[in-house]
């Protein structure tokens, strides 16, 4: 496949400046009429008889007129990249007629059916299979929609803007008319149509208009929606009064549908979502169901400005709008939440999702500078890391200056499609700063790897620190450049007291902060609050950390200083695990005073109510098995889950006591409200649960089989049943299949059950699984349902993915394979575990390498997979 390189971007030969489509919607064969007003673009010199290309894939072209003048078959080219003519002008209008088949498009770009109802998606390049278009997010035209269908099948009719018209037709159909007055890229367009059920709301912005807020779902599901709206409205008051962001049109859509390649999607008023992202009630939605709906729904309506008035010039420029709308949709979670609660979240997510990707054979910049297909760069990089970039700058900037800044973009480019380059030069001009440094965040890929030392003169009452940073190289980058960062600085007294506590800027590789009236010798916190994205190498005693874990006045190095100490006890052990033939009880004895004190720490942190209860639910969690597998080379799956395992056996023996009063402490019988502080109190009583079975003391798994049959919320009953899911107890089964038979007509909430018994730590689990795939309400068609049975194997089970006789390797690769054909960018998107075979012991190495090449061998693979699985095995 073809490589598109950043270095060649060129704006568009012409312009579309007015759209009109005309749909026929039909399941098999949907007829689509469009009217493009076509204009040259001066800059590029182009004009009558110069070519016009329009992007298009999978249609069956009917006819095309220029200026009202039919083509013959010989005056234009179409080939499987799209349609070419000869310009009859420098302003003309073209007319095209098209036909696509919804009922048959598996892949879920375009137009489909979900369900029963019609459903677009067109980021990034999904327009281009509903008609010829110049698919590209530099073509900003106007839209006004006309849709014809069925009204018994699809009373509902749905695209962007404002319904101007509608009636009725013969034959059973009606018609409805939308405009769109806000120029907007192809990929923003939707179309929604079907019989669907409605609630209602309506806002009320700042300068007193009234919106409507209409969000669709399948009938029945009314009494779901409660969660979202409320989310809805919180998020446009947020933008209001953070960002003076005022909601621009009268109406405001938002649909769910089951079968979603994506989580959401923010076209112009019409945002379309992934039905697990909107639907909840308290029996069928989880606490983190509720707070995923919440930063969700608030990050695509946060789109409207960052991503749809503002919008992209390419798409190597997508980090400019999902980078920073995913640190607004974090910074209005850590508003309406707890803010350090949700900083380690998001650091968590950025540890196990970006730096493993950072650091393996699919690293890309920021902003990437070549792609063959663009739906492989939604990617955790792009999202989140460039969410850090923007955080880096709000620090830098601090909150008036970061304002300043953004108030400057959108008054400078309110209406265009821009670059990363833009946006920081807005923060620039706006502040009178330099971020030419900064700037190599966008392009440089990797992760930082910082060193610290420090050194304290008693006689002068000064501390020094020495920190210096180094990024290893990346596929393409043999050669990093210093970044620059801001490193928040904590300098505690014996007290627990901060003796120092300020930020500093690393520019160099290497550099010295001087601290002056320091008056005892300090114990370092280093980068609170994550403040930049980076690996920190530097060891610090284990009492230092147990210090930090008690005193910091940072709350995220408080749980960092945690993190830390469970890391190095836990490789420690693993090493041991390794040297002893696998006894992981005798490896945690030969760790000495370690494990005791560890786990003292940790029982004080547990009963620390000072402490919000949300916090030491996080803070008492050990590391996770993939983070650990990130740690070491070979990583060795069995060994960690076995040294993990029985850490958590003698944290469940060693605090049973206080674990068990915090477990009956926070029972509650009050009703559910999905708060974030009733949502830590049942965080912090699940933990609690979690390590009193772990201790394997029969009565707590009897204790949990109790809650799953008692508990009146999901939350509760997913809290019982995920501890139950790994254990040979009679409550396993009774709880699996009074979920099974309790949720089986309910998509969204089966696909709970397929994940669980994908990521039991069972030694069945893989013929569980296998089994599984057969299950009436299983389908490789429905995105959910694979992210949730072999998506959840590979990424949430490492274990069992990484069996030694490679038959997860196997399994995996025959659903990629099969995947492949219904629906490309979701088996590219799963390909990744199979790309970190160099983190492996040669034996896995090799079985995960024939496995990519498996993959790659295989008929007609589509440039989605291959992208991803050639330069996975490179
Ligand atoms: N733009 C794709 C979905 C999202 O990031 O909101
Ligand atoms: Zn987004």
């Amino acid at each position: 496949p073809q490589v598109i390189h950043r270095k060649d971007y060129k704006e568009p030969d012409f312009f579309v400046e007015k759209v009109e489509l005309v749909f026929d919607l039909e399941r098999d064969v949907t007829n689509v009429k469009s009217r493009l007003f076509i204009a040259a673009n001066p800059a590029r010199g182009t004009g009558k008889g110069d070519e016009v290309f329009l992007h298009g894939e999978d249609m069956k072209l009917l006819s095309v007129a220029l200026d009202g003048v039919r083509l013959a078959s010989s005056d234009f080219d179409v080939d499987a990249e799209g349609l070419r003519f000869a310009a009859p002008g420098s302003n003309f209008i073209a007319e095209i007629e098209t036909q696509i088949s919804p009922a048959n498009n598996t892949r879920l770009e375009g137009l489909y059916v979900s369900q029963s109802a019609f459903c677009t998606q067109c980021e990034a390049e999904g327009f281009r299979r509903i008609t010829y278009f110049p698919d590209r997010p530099d073509v900003m035209a106007t839209y006004k929609v006309t849709i014809n269908a069925d009204k018994t099948n699809c009373p509902v009719l749905l695209s962007n803007g404002n319904l101007i018209d509608s009636g009725d037709l013969d034959g059973g159909r009606h018609f409805a008319v939308w405009e769109d007055p806000f120029p907007k890229p192809s990929y923003l367009f939707a179309l929604v149509a079907g019989d669907l059920a409605c609630v209602e709301d309506s806002f009320v912005t700042m300068s007193g208009r009234k919106v409507a807020l209409r969000i669709f779902v399948e009938h029945g599901n009314e009494d779901r929606c409660d969660y979202a709206m409320d989310s809805l409205i919180r998020s446009m008051k947020w933008d209001e009064e953070v960002y003076g962001l005022e909601y621009d049109l009268d109406l405001f859509n938002i649909v769910a549908v089951s079968d979603f390649n994506m989580g959401a999607m923010e076209n112009k008023s019409l945002n379309i979502f992934n039905a697990k992202y909107i639907l909840a009630k308290p029996d069928t939605a989880t606490d983190m169901d509720y707070e995923l709906i919440e930063s969700i729904v608030a990050h695509e309506y946060f789109h409207n400005w960052s991503g749809n008035r503002v919008t992209c010039r390419d798409w190597f420029q997508l980090s400019l709008k999902e980078g920073l709308t995913v640190f607004r949709d974090q910074e209005f979670s850590a508003d309406q939440r707890s803010r350090p609660v949700q900083r380690i979240k998001d650091v968590a997510q950025l540890r196990a999702r970006q730096f493993p990707e950072d650091g393996g054979p699919l690293a890309h910049p920021v902003r990437p500078d070549s792609y063959m297909e663009i739906n492989n760069f939604y990617t955790a990089t792009v999202y989140e890391k460039g969410a850090e970039l923007i955080r880096m700058m709000h620090t830098l900037l601090g909150p008036d200056g970061y304002r300043k800044g953004i108030d400057l973009y959108f008054d400078r480019h309110d209406g265009q499609a821009v670059t990363c380059d833009d946006f920081a030069k807005a923060m620039e001009d706006a502040n009178g700063i330099d971020f030419t440094q900064l700037k190599r965040w966008y392009s440089q890929a990797g992760t930082p790897e910082l060193t610290w030392t420090g050194n304290y003169d008693a006689d002068a009452k000064q501390f020094r620190l020495s920190v210096s940073q180094k990024t290893a190289p990346t596929p393409g980058q043999p050669d990093k450049q210093p970044l620059h960062m801001p490193i928040a600085i904590g300098l505690l007294g014996a007290d627990g007291s901060d003796l120092v506590a300020q930020m500093v800027e690393l520019t160099s590789d290497s550099q010295e902060f001087v601290f002056d009236g320091v008056s005892e010798k300090p114990v370092v916190s280093f980068n609170r609050g994550f403040s930049a994205p980076v690996n920190v190498m530097t060891d610090q005693p284990d009492e230092e950390l147990v210090f930090l874990m008690g005193n910091d006045s940072d709350a995220f190095n408080r749980w960092e200083a945690g993190q830390k100490y469970a890391t190095r006890l836990m490789l420690s052990a693993i090493t041991a695990y390794e040297e002893n033939g696998g006894d992981a009880d005798a490896a945690l004895d030969a760790q000495g005073d370690s494990v005791e004190s560890f786990i003292a720490a940790m029982g004080a942190t547990l009963m620390n109510d000072d402490l919000d209860k949300a916090f030491r639910a996080d803070a008492v969690m050990l590391p996770g098995e993939e983070f650990l597998s990130e740690q070491r080379k070979p990583a060795n799956p069995e060994a960690i889950h076995q040294v993990r395992k029985a850490l958590r056996k003698r944290i469940g023996l060693g605090l049973m006591g206080d674990l068990a009063n915090t477990y009956h402490q926070n029972a509650s019988n009050a009703a559910f409200t999905p708060d974030a502080t009733s949502a830590g109190q049942r965080a912090l009583r699940a933990a609690s649960l979690s390590y009193l079975v772990a201790s394997e003391k029969g009565e707590y798994a009897d204790l949990a089989a109790e809650q799953y049959r008692t508990a009146d919320n999901m939350t509760d009953q997913m809290a019982a049943l995920s501890v139950l899911n790994n254990l040979d107890h009679p409550g396993r089964a009774e709880a699996l299949a009074d979920f099974e038979e309790r949720f089986a007509k309910d998509g969204v909430v089966l696909d709970k059950w397929f994940a669980l018994q994908a990521v039991s730590s069972r030694d069945d689990t893989l013929a569980r699984i296998k089994d599984l795939m057969s299950h009436p309400a299983f389908t490789m068609r429905n995105p959910n349902k694979v992210r949730s049975l072999i998506g959840a194997f590979a990424m949430g089970n490492p274990r069992a993915f990484h069996a030694k006789d490679g038959s997860g390797y196997e399994f995996y690769a025959d659903r990629l394979i099969e995947l492949d054909d219904i629906n490309p960018q979701v088996a590219a998107r799963l390909c990744a575990p199979l790309g970190t075979w160099a983190k492996y012991d040669g034996e896995r190495a090799s079985l995960m390498k024939a496995a990519l090449e498996r993959v790659l061998a295989k008929p007609e693979i589509s440039r989605d997979l291959y992208e991803i699985a050639s330069k996975s095995i490179a």
